[in-house]
């Protein structure tokens, strides 16, 4: 089933985020090197537009270095697009966001014209660690959960630089399953949003083929690819010991293990998916919400008739 999490607050954000903007010179979008094309909002792209952008892929330290590599390549490929890789928690590749800053709106700085910065992105993508390493204090409240920052909040890096700290925001439909997937895998949905099984079946379905060498490492398997995803989650519940009833896996247990190997890099620096991949997905997404919205819209238009509000319209002029 298709994942969906969009919480109130994540609503009434997206509506503060579209007033904060008019006075914002530069938005930061964080992205999770581990996933960035899903973690990429298409709503901020909306509410951002026109404004210079940057683009950090953070948590760089637990995706895969050449995959990071082809993703900057790929942001940086696109007309009026920078991007840049880090770990948020280290001060000084951090501090490069500063003077990238003052590139991207060198009209700014001085207290007549402060430099205004928004930071945005996915829950728990590190927007709030970002910020406090830049101030080297703990300004903004973290922690390892998706919704942990709730309300908009202004920090000064200096008399003349602000930074706005904004809770994350996902979007009211996610249309490509795999970013249902793989957001909830990275920690971005929240825990009661979805099946951790079938989140651990279709990340082993990933990782068999993309990294097998390191989920047998892992698990201490052989042949992983030859496995199907149960077979997998099984035998790693199993070497585990994630049993039940003596004998029988505990699935649920062995998903949580899979879930939070992946998230802390114990399988090995991995990311989800390619430009290409990505882009492929994105494009079957758009299509079966095509297909969808044509249906829905019959079963409206057929609501509407058979409730005498509309005239059926007339059947096409047959040849
Ligand atoms: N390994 C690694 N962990 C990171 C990085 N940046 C943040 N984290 C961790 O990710 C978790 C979420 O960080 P936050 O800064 O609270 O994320 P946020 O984007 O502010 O999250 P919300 O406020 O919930 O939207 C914390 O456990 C951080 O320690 C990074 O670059 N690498
Ligand atoms: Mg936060």
């Amino acid at each position: 089933m298709a994942i969906q999490w969009f919480p109130g607050h994540m609503h009434l954000t997206q509506k503060a985020i579209g007033e904060r903007i008019k006075n914002i010179d530069v938005v930061i979008e964080l992205l999770d090197a581990r996933l960035p094309g899903s973690s990429a909002n298409p709503l901020l792209a909306q509410l951002t537009a026109g404004k210079p952008s940057l683009k950090v892929l953070n948590k760089q330290d637990l995706a895969d270095p050449a995959r990071t590599t082809e993703w900057l390549a790929h942001y940086n490929g696109l007309p009026g697009t920078r991007a840049l890789a880090l770990d948020a928690s280290v001060a000084t590749p951090a501090k490069a966001l500063v003077k990238a800053c003052f590139e991207l709106a060198p009209n700014r700085g001085g207290m007549v014209k402060p430099m205004r910065v928004l930071i945005c992105g996915i829950p728990n993508v590190g927007k709030s660690t970002l910020i406090n390493t830049l101030t080297g204090k703990r300004a903004a409240k973290t922690g390892d959960e998706a919704g942990i920052t709730k309300l908009e909040q202004r920090i000064s890096l200096a008399d003349d630089f602000y930074l706005y700290d904004t809770p994350g925001v996902l979007w009211p439909r996610i249309i490509v399953a795999r970013s249902g997937y793989n957001l909830a895998a990275s920690g971005a949905i929240g825990r009661n949003a979805f099946n951790e099984e079938e989140v651990a079946l279709e990340l082993l379905d990933y990782l068999k083929t993309h990294y097998a060498t390191q989920l047998e490492a892992r698990y201490k398997l052989s042949a992983a690819s030859a496995l199907s995803d149960e077979e997998l989650l099984d035998a790693i519940g199993r070497q585990r010991g994630a049993l039940q009833g003596g004998k029988r896996v505990n699935l649920q247990k062995a998903a949580e293990i899979v879930i939070y190997d992946f998230r802390a890099a114990a399988i090995g620096r991995v990311t989800l998916e390619t430009p290409q991949e990505f882009a492929r997905w994105l494009a079957e997404g758009q299509k079966l919400d095509a297909k969808r919205q044509i249906k829905k819209d019959a079963i409206e238009l057929d609501r509407q008739i058979r409730f005498k509000k509309i005239p059926r319209p007339p059947k096409p002029a047959s040849e």
